[in-house]
């Protein structure tokens, strides 16, 4: 059973991914646990501050250190060894997150997303709070709650006995390291189109090669990154 605990100060962002069916699976299957968490709720004063201008300006807001490292500890207990959770801050200066670290992450029993604003996080919740940075991708978004939905998602797919279809979760985009190729269904012809003759053919060994021929096709031209790293890698 892995929880994930989450960080924001929009958790009703997260409920229809929770309600929904993708999540709603590894939920049901007893796999997963999410629990949303409104940063607001460990400040201190009235109006439940959690951002500040900038020291030495500019424009934009910085998330508050207090309200993050005691939402954080109190989640997670203190960094160090006896930590019971892994912590991850979603943000653009994290490394990129890979199909390798989702893997490594659904291997935990606990993780703490905690979801920044764009104009950051004080540098001291990265220092004395947060294990490492995690970042999906270089575009520019409004916060870490859609990376931090897409790092679920990702996970859920991997845990144990929640998988709908462990078959396609094997064969598909990027866990042989290899694009998936193109696929068809009904009708066999659409607009003039036909679907390509051999995978009506019955022929199963020829079908299989098709689509491998396919798969390394599409990737060689598409992410020659991904070609050149092998496309054998088989998990
Ligand atoms: C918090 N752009 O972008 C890509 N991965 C994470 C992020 C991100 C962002 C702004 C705020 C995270």
């Amino acid at each position: 059973m892995l929880r994930i605990d989450v960080v924001t100060i929009f958790p009703e962002l997260f409920e229809p991914l929770l309600s929904t069916s993708l999540l709603g699976a590894a939920i049901e299957g007893g796999g997963l646990a999410v629990e949303l968490h409104d940063l607001r709720d460990w400040t201190e004063d009235r109006h439940r501050t959690v951002d500040d201008e900038p020291y030495g300006g500019g424009p934009g807001m910085v998330m508050k250190p207090e309200p993050w490292v005691a939402a954080i500890e109190a989640l997670a207990g203190p960094r160090g060894p006896e930590r019971e959770a892994r912590v991850i801050l979603l943000s653009p200066q994290g490394e990129r997150l890979s199909q390798e670290k989702v893997r490594e992450l659904a291997r935990e029993r606990r993780l703490v997303l905690a979801c920044g604003r764009y104009e950051g996080v004080d540098q001291r919740v990265v220092d004395l709070a947060v294990d490492e940075e995690i970042s999906i991708g270089d575009y520019v978004l409004s916060g870490g709650e859609v990376p931090a939905m897409v790092l679920i998602e990702a996970i859920s797919r991997l845990l144990p006995g929640t998988l709908g279809n462990p078959e396609s979760s094997r064969t598909e985009s990027f866990e042989g390291g290899v694009l998936e190729g193109p696929q068809y269904t009904r009708p066999a012809v659409f607009r003039g189109r036909e679907v390509p003759e051999v995978l009506r053919s019955g022929d199963h060994a020829a079908i299989a090669r098709w689509r491998h021929e396919r798969a390394l096709e599409i990737t060689k031209r598409r992410r020659p990154d991904l070609a050149a790293s092998g496309g054998e890698e088989e998990r």
